[in-house]
């Protein structure tokens, strides 16, 4: 907790069309919690192409990972992924899109995002909110990577069939944004 009491939420947006999302779920946490919250995003490469900074309300920062490298130049300079880490009293990944997934489960660690979760506490708590198309949720692949992240302790929001952004209809898109904050604000409350 911040000297202001704040709790710190980071979220994490990844290459899922429901990334468009990402600024109405900042409004949603700070209404909901009556400014009760600081929080800060980190995006991939992908998430980028899914919202616009103009949309991010102003105290909220927005991290991908050029800012991983321009942080670091020499020894004893800050290590972004660790230190997001440790300011964040949870972590929410809405939405989670397949390939994450994937690297999460699998440990991998190749960009800001999955580096935090790589170097994650796990006496905190990190929801996951999944969003892919109906084809990619509906392979065996996508259960055994929801059962090896669900199995260290991650809390799954689980996706909602809908008509999905690309007119198939099916299971596979993220959670309600009212769902999410709920979840949240629940696991913060713990
Ligand atoms: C479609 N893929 C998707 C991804 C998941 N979709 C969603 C919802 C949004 C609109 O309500 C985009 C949030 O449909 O989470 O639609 C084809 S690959």
């Amino acid at each position: 907790m911040s000297a202001n009491n704040k709790r710190h939420v980071l979220i994490g947006s990844t290459g899922s069309v429901a990334t468009i999302k990402l600024p109405l779920l900042i409004s949603s946490l700070m209404e909901s919690s009556n400014q009760s919250l600081e929080i800060q995003v980190v995006v991939t490469e992908h998430a980028k192409h899914f919202f616009s900074s103009l949309d991010i309300p102003s105290g909220v920062k927005v991290y991908c990972d050029e800012d991983e490298w321009k942080a670091w130049s020499g020894r004893g300079d800050p290590v972004l992924h660790i230190e997001l880490g440790k300011w964040a009293d949870i972590m929410v990944i809405a939405p989670l899109d397949a390939n994450t997934l994937a690297k999460m489960a699998q440990g991998l660690c190749d960009n800001l995002l999955t580096c935090v979760v790589r170097a994650w506490d796990l006496n905190k708590p990190l929801l996951f909110c999944p969003a892919m198309n109906t084809r990619m949720w509906q392979h065996p692949i996508t259960s055994t990577h929801i059962a090896a992240i669900k199995s260290w302790g991650y809390h799954e929001v689980p996706c909602v069939s809908k008509t999905l952004m690309c007119g198939d209809t099916g299971v596979g898109a993220m959670a309600e944004v009212p769902t999410i904050t709920k979840e949240v604000l629940t696991q913060l409350s713990r």
